[in-house]
């Protein structure tokens, strides 16, 4: 009996973390890291003291940085210190480095702020931590401490496509829609509180990732709602899709309501205010909702508004506060219905198309086909044999 008791009040000890609680996504985790201290060396053989350790920190997708603060919250990553020459080894082993798996689109920075660097591939290397020396002539056979430090990893999710929108505006239904990914859906605002990825199935094998973030609302650059918080993922995507509710959106009793085209431009604004160059992206509008009542007629004032955007500065009936600086050009303009499935595989191919003119437009490798019958010309009668 008291064998049970006890044992019931371990299971009680250790009981899990609410849910709500566990499942917190975490974007950025603080790490102290030491590489190895160098071994001393033997001045009267000449002998050579092992080199210390270093932290290494490599790409791998199947990781997250919950799993990593799980781990190393509150220790220091140390990695092994390098052997002492002895009268039986002259030259000391080096010591163990350490190897963190990391998730992919991960920066690294110091305490001061310096970036040490990024991880977007799997298997990509940074040193974080060098060992120090070990003993040789030069530091009169004394080993030196490695670096010793803190380092920051900071998540940016990297994704093809970022959707950003109110909330309720259906992101996660689209991205539910559109791919295999089985996001929270509800009619309430912020039922998405951690960004989603979800990845976008050609028949041709072609994969393109899109990411769900939690719901903007005006005011979110002085933290309102979940305020800029998850912006910060939207960094990394090449294209940025739009979702508007073409019902447009109402916080509550005590906020204005907010027609399709002005969430829309506060979404703009809200862009504008956390960092200007991402108005610089590529963008696409999606209107969703086209399944409710009066939609078609409200979708074509907002095409036809979007397409004399400039003209809303001055209009008495848009609030002239919620105008943005540089309103956004959108590349298209698409009316979507993620509920009943129209126009989604006109959203993907567009998604697909957009995606191709951008990494076209970005490698500078790619050249026009005369262009590059001509540079092979040149080359060809530069290197041929010449008949005297
Ligand atoms: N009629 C209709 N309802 C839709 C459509 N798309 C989404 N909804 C509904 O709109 C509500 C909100 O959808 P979500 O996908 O959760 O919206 P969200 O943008 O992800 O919202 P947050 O995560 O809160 O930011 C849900 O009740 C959906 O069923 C649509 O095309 N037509
Ligand atoms: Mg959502």
């Amino acid at each position: 009996m008291v064998h049970l008791t006890r044992i019931l009040l371990c299971l009680k000890e250790f009981k899990k973390p609410r849910k709500y609680l566990r499942s917190k996504f975490i974007d950025s985790v603080r790490l102290h890291v030491k590489g190895g201290t160098g071994g001393t060396g033997l001045p009267k053989y000449g002998g050579l003291g092992g080199q210390g350790g270093c932290v290494y920190c490599i790409g791998k997708e199947t990781t997250n940085l919950g799993y990593i603060m799980g781990r190393h919250r509150g220790k220091t990553l140390t990695a092994g210190h390098g052997e002492d020459s002895r009268k039986t080894k002259i030259v000391g082993t080096p010591g163990d480095d350490i190897k963190l798996e990391v998730p992919l689109g991960v920066t690294i920075y110091r305490e001061d702020g310096k970036n040490i660097g990024s991880i977007d591939k799997e298997g990509q290397i940074i040193i974080v931590a060098r060992g120090g020396p070990g003993g040789n002539p030069q530091n009169n056979f004394l080993g030196h401490y490695g670096q010793a430090h803190h380092i920051r990893l900071d998540l940016k999710l990297i994704a093809d496509i970022g959707l950003v929108g109110f909330p309720n505006a259906g992101k996660s239904s689209l991205l539910k829609a559109i791919s295999r990914a089985k996001p929270k859906i509800a009619s309430y605002p912020f039922t998405t509180i951690k960004p989603n990825k979800g990845v976008i199935h050609f028949q041709d094998l072609r994969q393109i990732s899109i990411a769900d973030l939690p719901g903007l609302i005006e005011g979110a650059h002085v933290n309102v709602g979940l305020g800029h918080s998850f912006l910060k993922h939207v960094e990394r995507t090449k294209i940025l899709l739009f979702i508007a509710d073409v019902q447009g959106f109402q916080l509550g009793p005590n906020y204005p309501r907010r027609t399709c085209l002005e969430t829309v431009l506060l979404l703009n604004k809200e862009l504008e205010l956390y960092d200007p160059l991402l108005l610089e992206k590529p963008a696409i509008l999606a209107i969703n909702k086209l399944d409710t009542q009066g939609a078609s007629t409200i979708f074509n004032d907002v095409v036809k508004s979007l397409k004399n955007i400039h003209n809303v500065r001055g209009n008495s009936s848009i609030p002239q506060d919620i105008i943005p600086e540089n309103i956004i050009s959108f590349q298209d303009v698409i009316g979507i219905s993620a509920l009943n499935g129209d126009g989604i595989e006109t959203l993907k191919n567009l998604l697909r198309k957009r995606l191709d003119d951008y990494a076209e437009e970005m490698n500078p490798d790619i050249i026009e086909a005369s262009e590059l019958f001509k540079k092979n010309n040149d080359r060809i009668k530069e290197l041929r044999p010449i008949i005297t």
